[in-house]
């Protein structure tokens, strides 16, 4: 009966994605707005995964994986949190481990306990292939009934990035020996880096009230947005040591006592500031050609405020140099939805955009959209556009796949691999074949990988292993 529900579930995800949706004009490209995935409660996280799958989290506790082409998803953790994600705390940031073929691990930060007396727990997780496994907790600190951050983004060195929340005491964010209102920096096992800014401190930044959004740029820059209190705002860059203010500071140096605060302790001023709060959330670096008009931009999602009057995408146009910004376009306000946070495909340059509800602090049921340059997604080479349409059956299977690709290839090979990285079949393409199938009395149940590496390109495709 569930298998019954699922396949039912995709039919009708497949039939809302195959309608003719609206599009939107951004300067000379069109954008065709599918509605990747509905039905789903507080996605709080949603990221392009190594795998080529959507990841979320769920505020109210749950990681889904989530099929790009289908909008199928399975969910692969769950978790009880602070009362049960109807507030600020819940599942939160979640990133991936950057050498995914040899360590397919996750880091996931949720929180338990009351809100009033909680714990925010980071996590890695290993993937099996059809679950988040092996959870090691590599750090746990406060939780609040509010600003819990909890970004995650894992930087080209390898050391992982995680915002933490002020929690709603103000003074934590000033003290070097809470971690608490601080951007933190881990090494992936955990253990604190040798060169962070304090020896033997995860303290990368202080004086941050509640970053919600990381995002690495062009040069290594990194970008971070952070809620104000009521006025405020702030997209920042990031900076190993910096003091960005908050609460003797909010935005600019701009008051007589914030300047002498600011020349005491070299404050860092945020790049752009909103007044009234905005509620500025998940960011995304987008420099896709799919869409020319957003190249060298900062995606910024926004929440809209306690009355949800301000929700939009924001596209933060950057200077050639990465360090300021030289003018916003709002996009999407018309759903009347929170902007929870963005993720991009790689490949199509669409971008995904997570939906929260019409009001503070989010209710579902709630969709996720995707914006989709359509006739730069159809120029693609064959390789990907291979990619996108080869259709494996039945999926899932139980004994025996068949892999259809629909235009003949020649010289070709194949490799099949689990999740976890391990080579499980390889061979050779029969010539100008179109199709091939699988046994798979002898496989474990689980997700599955092939590449096709023929004349003409390579193409992927995954699938599952029921039995
Ligand atoms: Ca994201
Ligand atoms: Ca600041
Ligand atoms: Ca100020």
């Amino acid at each position: 009966m569930k298998r019954i529900i699922s396949l039912l579930f995709a039919c009708l995800l497949f039939t809302i994605g195959t309608f003719a949706q609206t599009t939107w004009e951004v300067g000379n490209t069109t954008l065709t707005e599918y509605n990747l995935v509905t039905g789903v409660q507080l996605p709080w996280e949603i990221l392009w995964g190594h795998d080529d799958h959507i990841w979320m989290t769920s505020r109210k506790g749950e990681v889904m994986r989530i099929d790009p082409e289908t909008g199928n998803y399975t969910v692969v953790l769950e978790r009880n949190v602070i009362s049960n994600g109807s507030g600020e705390p819940g599942m939160l940031g979640m990133a991936m481990h950057p050498d995914w073929e040899n360590t397919p691990q996750v880091f996931v930060v949720y929180c338990t306990g009351s809100a009033f007396n909680g714990d925010e727990h980071l996590s890695v997780f290993d993937w099996d292939g059809s679950a988040l496994v092996n959870e090691e907790i590599l750090l746990t600190i406060q939780a609040g009934g509010i600003h819990n951050g909890s970004r995650l983004l894992v930087l080209p060195d390898n050391t992982l990035l995680m915002t933490a929340g002020d929690v709603g005491s103000s003074s934590l964010a000033q003290l070097e020996g809470s971690l608490q209102g601080k951007t933190l920096r881990l090494n992936l096992d955990g253990s604190v880096p040798d060169d962070n800014p304090i020896d033997g401190s995860y303290v990368y930044t202080l004086g941050n009230r509640n970053s919600q959004g990381l995002a690495l740029g062009a040069n290594g820059i990194v970008y971070s947005s952070e809620h104000g209190q009521n006025s405020n705002d702030e997209l920042n860059i990031v900076t190993a040591g910096g003091n960005y203010g908050w609460p003797e500071v909010e935005g600019f140096c701009n008051t007589i006592g914030e300047q002498a605060f600011c020349a005491e302790n070299e404050v860092i001023e945020p790049l752009e500031a909103w007044t009234p709060c905005i509620a500025v959330n998940g960011i995304e670096y987008y420099n896709h050609e799919a869409i020319p008009e957003w190249q060298n931009s900062i995606l910024m999602a926004v929440l809209g405020g306690l009355g949800g009057q301000y929700e939009r995408l924001s596209v933060m146009h950057l200077a050639d140099d990465g360090l300021s910004v030289t003018n916003e376009e709002q996009y999407f306000s018309s759903f009347n939805q929170r902007v929870r946070d963005i993720a991009v495909n790689p490949y199509t340059g669409a971008v995904y955009v997570a939906f929260n509800g019409t009001s503070y602090p989010g209710s579902g049921p709630n969709i996720i959209k995707e914006f989709r340059n359509e006739s730069f997604a159809s120029s693609l080479s064959d390789e990907i556009q291979l990619g996108a349409t080869i259709n494996a059956f039945p999926n899932p299977a139980n004994d025996q796949i068949q892999l259809n690709w629909g235009m003949p290839l020649s010289e070709g090979s194949f490799e099949v691999y689990a999740y976890n990285g391990q080579l499980i079949e390889n061979g050779k393409l029969r010539e100008n074949s179109t199709s091939m199938k699988l046994q798979l009395s002898n496989w474990t149940a689980g997700s599955y990988f092939i590449r096709a590496i023929h004349a003409q390109g390579t193409i992927t495709a995954t699938f599952q292993v029921a039995h």
